[in-house]
């Protein structure tokens, strides 16, 4: 298949364009290195130092002869969009070009705006390059997990029948956001919905949650083509900190009761999901929306399981509760579904202890270059408190 991968620098895009390519697919990218940019301004750069989007093309070409192409462009901008659109001629675009921090969303003014406009004008012109160049294309989209909160109520996969007054219809499920980023995505949803509706495009919205993981088969080749992996608080997801946190010594920050619930999945899943979703698309003309996940844990027990991982190997690790940054439900309910992409054929990679110490001994050799002041939260979503962090 012909396959645009939107925001292919990123700790999804890169690991996706090399497996696509690996497997016979004709692979574009396209990122602007907003990630790269935020995380310079705010002092977050990934514990391991990645080439840039060209270098790593060359590298990944000259191991296995397979290429990915490459423009460093906005998603934003039309004419870009237009022209690797004409281009491409794409079967399916993956649109990943998006600001991804949900904290950097939260920082004040202008994380808010950023993201705001990143967002939601990368799904718009996605829209409009498939409308004007390649109206059978399928979009598969990245949203998250955290569009629908945590109600009090088990979550659909997207939509929800509701009964009233004797009569029923179908909905999109209802959403409510904890930060500006997932709400983006919430308005993303609605935005490619609408556009379903009136012009027929065909969609998936996989509803992700958090992601772990450094390492896939296409990196094992060279370290420099490791997915840009952040232990800081703006960028990186909580398992991912924890390792890092596990192998520099510094307690696992717990925010706050440790009760809240996420669905998590591998890097590698992650990968999997992505490849069943292009190759199996749904009718033309319709919003498929997944949640993408494999299980269910609290903070608090990803921290015992990372911490018993971490002492197998003999590291001394401690967990430490501190106060939250964020305004989120720390006790709730969640019974969120996720069959569809079982049914697509996904083969989870559960989180072992054999794979959380996998993980632990390829940061370890990094552990020097761990930057202590980048572990407590900088960024509260209280706007009485501003932002700590220096820069930014
Ligand atoms: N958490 C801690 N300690 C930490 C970091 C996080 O207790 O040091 C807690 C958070 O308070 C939250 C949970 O862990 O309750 C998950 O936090 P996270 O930072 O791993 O995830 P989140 O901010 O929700 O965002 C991440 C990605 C985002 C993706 C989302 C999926 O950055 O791009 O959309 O995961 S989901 O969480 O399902 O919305």
């Amino acid at each position: 298949m012909r396959i645009i991968v939107l925001g292919g620098d990123g700790y999804l895009g890169w690991p996706t364009a090399m497996h696509l390519a690996a497997r016979g697919h004709e692979v574009w990218t396209l990122d602007n290195y907003l990630r790269r940019q935020i995380a310079l301004e705010t002092c977050s750069e990934a514990l391991i130092p990645t080439p840039n989007l060209n270098d790593r093309a060359r590298i990944y070409e000259a191991l296995t002869g397979q290429r990915v192409h490459v423009t460093i462009g906005d998603c934003t901008d039309r004419a870009v969009m237009d022209a690797l659109f004409a281009k491409a001629r794409p079967d399916a675009v993956i649109h990943y070009a998006e600001q991804p921090s949900g904290p950097f969303s939260m920082m004040g003014y202008d994380g808010a705006r950023r993201t705001l406009r990143n967002n939601l004008e990368a799904t718009f012109n996605t829209v409009w390059a498939c409308l004007e160049h390649a109206p059978d294309c399928h979009i598969v989209k990245l949203g998250t997990m955290g569009e629908y909160g945590t109600p009090n109520i088990d979550i659909e996969e997207g939509w929800l029948e509701i009964e009233h007054k004797g009569r029923k219809d179908k909905f999109l499920y209802p959403r409510a956001a904890g930060t500006l980023y997932h709400t983006t995505k919430v308005l993303d949803t609605d935005l490619l919905w609408f556009y379903v509706r009136l012009y027929n495009l065909t969609v998936t919205d996989l509803m992700q949650g958090p992601v772990y993981g450094l390492v896939t088969p296409e990196s094992e080749l060279d370290d420099r083509l490791l997915p840009n992996f952040h232990y800081d608080d703006i960028f990186g997801t909580v398992v991912n900190r924890f390792l890092v946190q596990a192998v520099a010594g510094v307690p696992l920050t717990v925010y706050g009761a440790g009760g809240q619930t996420r669905g998590y999945l591998n890097l590698n899943d992650t990968l999997q999901c992505i490849e069943l979703a292009v190759t199996h698309p749904p009718a033309r003309g319709e919003l498929r929306i997944l949640n993408q996940f494999t299980e269910t844990f609290t903070v608090n027990e990803l921290a015992e399981r990372v911490a018993e991982a971490g002492r197998s190997i003999g590291l001394d690790v401690k967990i430490k509760a501190i106060a939250n940054p964020r305004k989120e439900r720390e006790q709730h309910y969640y019974h969120p579904a996720h069959t569809g992409l079982i049914e697509l054929g996904l083969k989870p990679h559960l989180m072992s202890e054999g794979v959380l110490v996998a993980m632990l001994e390829k940061v370890q050799p990094y552990a020097d270059q761990i930057d202590r002041s980048r572990i407590l939260p900088r960024v509260r979503w209280n706007p009485e408190a501003p932002p700590a962090c220096a820069a930014g």
